[in-house]
């Protein structure tokens, strides 16, 4: 008999696809049923997430699967954070905010001065990125919508509610929010209250594993998928997932998971909740098994692909191998950025920032796209350095070998760079680790694979993986570090 085939929704920042995975027990073969664009949309109120598009892309990729053969079930999986209001018919309120609009940062702001940063760390564990749920929560308060608003839901519970009819808040999510505790990974009431949110708002947690119903008849219809088919909660944060197939065959691993952003940590048993640690801006999400994913945001590919987007625009090439083969040949460590610089977050003309920045810290502006590329790649492996090597003395776990995940993993350079500036061996792939997360924890619930080792053996037996030593000027690279240090205190 053929093995079974679990249809992974994986929605990026910039695009969404449906990928089959068909699971056995020496195997593990994804294939691409359908990818679409993410385009976000700037309404005069703000910066908005296309939902409709993407369900309607998402329906269109189980067609697709659909018409390959059977499909065992359906997970869908997101970038974190953002969500939905249902009123009390369980329609949509309004069209979700993108985290990157700028209502966010005062709100933000208003709740600190209320609630202060120790507060909110010392029970969510979560890092203070000013588009984190609750401060997005506070700033649709006082807004008209609010007072309709019964449900609370994350972008990709609100998918699945749409598929299937069930309302839940999946947990590695949900750690995304600020509102869980992170010692318990319950919602905790006391900061719900404490923040005058309606406890009611936010449904039942539900686990990666679990299953959330099945496809609804509209959803039969149009797909073809049989009545019936389950929908399985998977690790609905994006990165929870990735983390879940990072191809790890030891423990002692580093892990960067790399796309829109580059997500740089380590997996824990335990939370870190010190002073040290929020001052470091580290946080403590949930991952697969009830393990904690202590890791810290950085910038990551968005700085490169608004660079690429602003290019277009203005008629340069912006191929990426172009960029990259001259980034190859550009000057080294000519100019070094803090990659969470404030300033980068909005979409926009990120050379222009770039040079904003440059020319606040008394650096040379790049003289082509190379340069930039360069730029942006250094201050990047620099950035994955820095975090791992804080991340490791606040955890107190030293590790071994960086596993470096999501499409980052194809950029050769920036692998090659992230084993020189850490100093630790890379092993890159695999490119599509969040599909390959949702797609294990689907056939883990079906009766295959056993605990978190079994997945990620698994992935490292199938999936094609390259490694890179570390090598290259290693005093030159303790020297750009330096002066990120000095960019960032
Ligand atoms: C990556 C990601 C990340 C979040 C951000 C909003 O896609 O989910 O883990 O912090 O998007």
């Amino acid at each position: 008999r053929e093995h079974p085939v679990f249809a992974a929704v994986d929605l990026g920042a910039t695009s969404g696809r449906v990928i089959t995975g068909r699971v056995g027990p020496d195997s593990l073969v994804l294939s691409e049923a359908c990818r679409f664009p993410n385009t976000p949309v700037r309404l005069p109120d703000g910066l908005r997430w296309d939902v409709p598009a993407l369900y309607q892309g998402m329906l269109d990729g189980l067609r697709e699967a659909a018409r390959g053969g059977p499909v065992a079930s359906v997970g869908v999986d997101t970038w974190a954070v953002d969500y939905g209001l249902l009123d009390a018919d369980g329609a949509l309120l309004g069209i979700p905010f993108h985290y990157r609009d700028g209502r966010n940062a005062p709100a933000a702001d208003a709740v600190l001065a209320d609630v202060g940063a120790r507060e909110l760390y010392g029970v969510s564990g979560l890092q203070h990125l000013p588009f984190n749920t609750l401060f997005q929560l506070a700033a649709h308060r006082s807004g008209a919508q609010w007072a309709a608003a019964r449900t609370v839901l994350l972008i990709p519970d609100l998918l699945v509610y749409w598929l299937s009819g069930a309302v839940g808040a999946e947990v590695t999510n949900a750690s995304t929010t600020g509102l869980l505790d992170a010692r318990t990974g319950n919602w905790s009431d006391a900061l719900i209250g404490r923040l005058g949110l309606r406890r009611s708002l936010f449904p039942p947690l539900r686990e990666p594993g679990a299953a959330a119903g099945t496809v609804l008849p509209h959803v039969v219809e149009y797909t073809g998928l049989p009545p019936g088919t389950p929908v399985t909660t998977v690790a609905s944060h994006d990165t929870a997932s990735a983390v879940a197939a990072v191809p790890a065959t030891e423990p002692g691993f580093a892990y960067v998971s790399c796309g829109t952003w580059s997500l740089a940590g380590l997996e824990l048993d335990a939370p870190v909740l010190t002073e040290e640690s929020r001052a470091a801006n580290f946080t403590n999400e949930r991952g697969v098994d009830g393990t904690v994913r202590y890791l810290r945001n950085i910038m990551g590919m968005w700085l490169l692909e608004e660079c690429r987007r602003s290019w277009r625009r203005w008629g340069v090439p912006a191929d990426l191998a172009g960029l990259l083969g001259e980034a190859a040949r550009a000057r080294p460590f000519a100019a070094v950025i803090d990659p969470d610089d404030p300033l980068f977050l909005a979409p926009g003309d990120m050379p222009a920032r770039i040079d904003t920045v440059l020319a606040r810290t008394g650096q040379p502006l790049p003289d082509g796209p190379g340069g930039y590329v360069r730029c942006v790649l250094e201050s990047l492996a620099l950035a994955h350095r820095r975090t791992l090597r804080q991340a490791a003395r606040l955890a107190g776990r030293e590790p071994t070998r960086v596993h470096l995940v999501g499409g980052g993993a194809r950029n050769a350079l920036l692998c090659q760079w992230t084993a020189d500036a850490t100093g630790l061996p890379v092993t890159a792939g695999p490119a599509e680790a969040t599909a390959l997360g949702n797609v294990l924890v689907q056939a883990r619930a079906h009766g295959l694979l056993g605990d978190l080792t079994d997945l990620r053996r698994l992935v490292a037996r199938t999936q094609e993986l390259r490694h890179y030593s570390p090598g290259g000027d290693g005093k030159a690279w303790d020297r750009a570090a330096d002066r990120l240090d000095a960019a960032c205190a």
